[in-house]
C-alpha cells in the first residue's frame, strides 16, 4: 500500500522533513516527477542535508529509492548528490535506481532555460534555471533522450546533436553550447551510470503484488503543476496526484493516504500571482523568522498569510486524506494572524479558484483575523499542550478545507513534529 506526500501550496512546505520522518515505515521510496529544481532540506541530529534529484527517503538506510519515469534527471547532479551523501557516511549502494524511461536533462537544457527567461523579460517565470522546462519540452516534443537511451551511444549522440542543432537554429551564437564536449562527458559517465538504471515496471509491480509499503515523495506543489497550477507561472511537470500515476505506473487502488503538506503561512519563489503576499514588515518578518531562502537557488522566498481558498482548491485536485501543517512555530510571535477565506473581484465573491493568472492577480483577499498565541510551540509534544489560539488556528484550517490535520511541525528537527 502506498502513501503519497504532496506539496499543497507553492512548494517548500517541508515535504522533505515529513518524508524523512515517515521513511522508516516504508521499504520503497519513490519520486514520480520533477527534477533537481526541487530542494528538500532535512535536519537529522544537527546535520542538514539538501536533496534535489535524490529522494529524501535515502536517509533511511534500509530503504530502496526510485527516481520514476516522469522525472527529468541531470546525470552529473545525480552523481554529485550521491557523493555528498557518501561524504556524510550514508551508504547508497544498491539502494537508488533511476527509471530507464525518465528523461536525461542535459547542460543544453539548462542553458536554454536561461535564454528563455531572458526572452520573457518582464514576464519571466523565475525558474531555477536548471533546465526543467526545456527538458520537458523536448520530452513532449518527442525529441528527448530517455535515460535508457544513453546506453545506445550512437542513438544518444545522434539525438543530442539533432537537439543541439534545433536550439542553435533558434538562438544562434548566444547559445554557448559545445555538444561534442557533452557527448564526451557522457562517454565517461555511461559505465558508472549503468548500475542505477532499471525498468521500474517490474519493480513497482512486484511491490504492489507483495504489498510492500511504498512512500511517494512529491516535488514542488499543486499550484506549480503544469495543468492545475498558476499557468504559465508554473514548473513543467505534473506535481499533483496525476503525476504519481504517470510517473510510477502505480495502481490508484493501492493508495492508502495522500498527505498534503501545508505551511502555516505561505511562500512562493519566482514570479506569478500570490494574493495573500505581504510586501511589508509582516512579509519580512515571516521571511526572516522562517528563514525563507530557496534551497536550490538561494533566492529569498516571497511570504504572506495562509490562503484557504487556494488550499481548498488544492484539496479538490489532490484529494488529501490528511494534512501536515508545518512551521507553526514561525507564527509564535504574532499578536494576530490573518487567514484568507474568500476572493473578491469588484466586490463580487468568486465562486471558485480562478483559472487564469490575470484573474488571480486581480483578486482581493477577504481575511479572517485570529488572535496569535505569543508562546513558543517548539518543544511541545502533544496537541493538547499547544496554546488554545494555535489549536483554533489549526481547527479553522481543518473545518474550511474538510481535511484533518494529522501532523503539526514546530521546528526543523525530526522530533519537532506533533502527531494527532
Ligand atoms: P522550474 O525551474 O522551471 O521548475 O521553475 C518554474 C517555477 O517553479 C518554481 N519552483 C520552485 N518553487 C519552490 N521551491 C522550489 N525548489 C527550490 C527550493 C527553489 C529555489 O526548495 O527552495 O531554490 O529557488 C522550486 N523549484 C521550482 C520556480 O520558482 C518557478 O516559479
Ligand atoms: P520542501 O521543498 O517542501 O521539502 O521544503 P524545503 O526543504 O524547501 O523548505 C522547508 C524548510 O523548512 C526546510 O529548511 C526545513 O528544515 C524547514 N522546516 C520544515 N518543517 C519545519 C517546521 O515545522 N518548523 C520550522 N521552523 N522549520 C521547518
Ligand atoms: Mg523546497
Amino acid at each position: 500500500m502506498a502513501t503519497v506526500v504532496l506539496g499543497a501550496q507553492f512548494g517548500d512546505e517541508g515535504k522533505g522533513k515529513l518524508v524523512d520522518i515517515l521513511s522508516h515505515q516504508f521499504q520503497i521510496i519513490a519520486r514520480s516527477a520533477g527534477g533537481h529544481n526541487a530542494g528538500h532540506t532535512i535536519v537529522v541530529d544537527g546535520t542538514t542535508y539538501d536533496f534535489h534529484i535524490l529522494p529524501s527517503g535515502l536517509i533511511n538506510p534500509r530503504s530502496t529509492n526510485l527516481i520514476g519515469s516522469a522525472c527529468v534527471v541531470s546525470v552529473p547532479q545525480f552523481f554529485y548528490e550521491l557523493e555528498q551523501l557518501e561524504k556524510h557516511g550514508l551508504n547508497t549502494k544498491d539502494r537508488i535506481f533511476i527509471s530507464d524511461r525518465a528523461h536525461a536533462l542535459f547542460e543544453l537544457h539548462s542553458l536554454v532555460d536561461g535564454l528563455e527567461e531572458v526572452e520573457l523579460g518582464g514576464k519571466a517565470v523565475g525558474t531555477t534555471k536548471k533546465g526543467i522546462g526545456p527538458c520537458y519540452q523536448t520530452k513532449h516534443g518527442r525529441s528527448g533522450v530517455r535515460i535508457g537511451e544513453i546506453f545506445d551511444k550512437e542513438l544518444m549522440d545522434h539525438k543530442l546533436r539533432t537537439m543541439a542543432a534545433a536550439y542553435k537554429k533558434r538562438y544562434g551564437d548566444i547559445l554557448k553550447y559545445d555538444v561534442e564536449a557533452e557527448i564526451k562527458r557522457y562517454d565517461e559517465w555511461r559505465p558508472r551510470l549503468a548500475e542505477y538504471v532499471v525498468d521500474q515496471v517490474p519493480l513497482v509491480q512486484s511491490a504492489e503484488e507483495s504489498n510492500t509499503p511504498m512512500l511517494i515523495e512529491g516535488a514542488n506543489a499543486l499550484l506549480l503543476d503544469i495543468d492545475w497550477g498558476t499557468y504559465p507561472m508554473v514548473t513543467s511537470s505534473n506535481t499533483g496526484i496525476g503525476g504519481v500515476f504517470t510517473g510510477l505506473g502505480i495502481s490508484p487502488f493501492k493508495l492508502k493516504e495522500v498527505i498534503g503538506v501545508v505551511k502555516a503561512y505561505q511562500t512562493r519563489v519566482g514570479g506569478g500571482p500570490f494574493p495573500t503576499e505581504q510586501i511589508n514588515e509582516i512579509g519580512e518578518k515571516l521571511q526572516t523568522v522562517g528563514r525563507e531562502v530557496g534551497v536550490t537557488t538561494g533566492r529569498k522566498r516571497r511570504c504572506g498569510w495562509l490562503d484557504l481558498v487556494l488550499l481548498k482548491y488544492s484539496a479538490a485536485i489532490n484529494h488529501y486524506t490528511s494534512f501536515n501543517l508545518t512551521k507553526l512555530d514561525i507564527l509564535d510571535d504574532f499578536e494576530e494572524l490573518k487567514i484568507c477565506t474568500a476572493y473578491k473581484i469588484n466586490g463580487q465573491t468568486l465562486p471558485s479558484f480562478p483559472a487564469t493568472i490575470d484573474q488571480l492577480s486581480k483578486v482581493e483577499p477577504v481575511y479572517e483575523t485570529m488572535p496569535g498565541w505569543k508562546t513558543e510551540t517548539t518543544g511541545v509534544k502533544t496537541y493538547g499542550e499547544l496554546p488554545e489560539a494555535a489549536r483554533n488556528y489549526i481547527e479553522r484550517v481543518e473545518q474550511f478545507c474538510g481535511v484533518r490535520v494529522k501532523w503539526i511541525g514546530t521546528g526543523p528537527a525530526r522530533d519537532a513534529m506533533i502527531t494527532r
